[in-house]
């Protein structure tokens, strides 16, 4: 297979490279990665939903101010690549018309979740990252990464490892991090990159909400809910309420974190866990995610639905 994908690749003169929507570190560092090695010949979809800021925090990585969005995309493409999108779900009306309909579609992706909705799926579950399957994928086809693909793949494999705690960092991942530094890229520096460049009002809005959280049963569930009122006060992005959840499972005791936000077809739920199977709460909303990141939609308002996550979580827990 992974020959079939070098193939396409090279005889391709029009390649559409996309992101899932409202991109995070893993996208669009995978997709920097493979422009890079691609050239010209290949574009990067962005795609933003009204609600999200372009990450600024990511512009360092190389070709992404050359990145097309959804009003400067072509029509046609001879191939078009899907990376870390676990479902046609994660690509929007227009682009979506442009996969379904070329020839040649390829997605390339770690979630467990994902069934494979491309012609060719390359599907890894359970790595840790899109950056990662991307580069055992250069290693095995003898691709010579560079220093420019490098940080592109650095900047995948850490954001979503979260720096490399994550469970699905395994001595292979490490053993990819060694080699990535050792084509000169600055970690340190794409760290702060990463990590140091957050707009204030993120902060003030996630104090807030953090202020709000609930603590029940010994502290074993923490959850806090993200009303409208609150978005506004802040004029609050959706990438603000990223890490939210982070913070409340790493309270000590907390086995279970949840946060409930308030959207326009009712309430957007993430879930955080430590031991617990964090997919066995959002499965019963028709949901997914990994084992300790999950997340489901709940068609009802933000307290019913934290209503009825508590019932499952309080049962997981006994
Ligand atoms: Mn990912």
């Amino acid at each position: 297979m992974e020959r079939e994908i070098l193939n396409l690749i090279n005889n391709s003169s029009n390649v559409l490279i996309i992101t899932h929507i409202n991109p995070d570190g893993d996208t669009l560092g995978s997709s920097s990665a493979l422009r890079s090695y691609i050239g010209d010949r290949a574009d990067i979809l962005i795609q933003i939903e009204d609600n999200f800021n372009f990450p600024l925090t990511y512009n360092f990585l190389p070709y992404l101010n050359e990145a097309v969005n959804l009003s400067t995309l072509k029509d046609d493409y001879d191939l078009v690549i899907a990376l870390d999108c676990a479902s046609i779900d994660r690509i929007l009306d227009k682009p979506r018309k442009i996969f379904e309909a070329c020839r040649n579609t390829i997605v390339i992706d770690h979630h467990k979740t994902n069934k494979g909705f491309g012609k060719i799926n390359y599907i890894k579950g359970g790595i840790s990252s899109t950056g990662e399957v991307l580069f055992d994928l250069f290693e095995k086809l003898n691709i010579k990464i560079t220093s420019q693909m490098a940080i592109g793949l650095y900047s995948a494999i850490l954001t979503d490892t979260g720096c490399f705690k994550y469970e699905s960092a395994t001595p292979h991942t490490f053993e990819i991090a060694q080699k990535l530094s050792e084509l000169g890229i600055n970690t340190s520096e794409i760290a702060d990159l990463c990590y140091t460049n957050k707009p204030k009002n993120l902060i003030l809005f996630q104090s807030e909400v953090i202020n709000n959280a609930q603590f029940i049963l010994n502290d074993k569930i923490a959850y806090t809910l993200i009303t409208k009122d609150i978005i506004e006060k802040y004029s609050a992005k959706d990438e603000y309420t990223e890490g939210i959840c982070e913070t409340l499972r790493s309270v000590r005791n907390v086995e279970i974190a949840f946060v409930i936000k308030e959207t326009d077809f009712g309430s957007k739920v993430s879930i955080r866990t430590k031991e617990i199977d964090a997919t066995k709460i959002s499965s019963e909303f028709n949901g997914g995610g990994h084992k300790r990141a999950s997340g489901c939609t709940i068609k009802e308002p933000v307290n019913r639905a934290a209503e009825k996550i508590l019932q499952v979580a309080k049962s997981l827990l006994n």
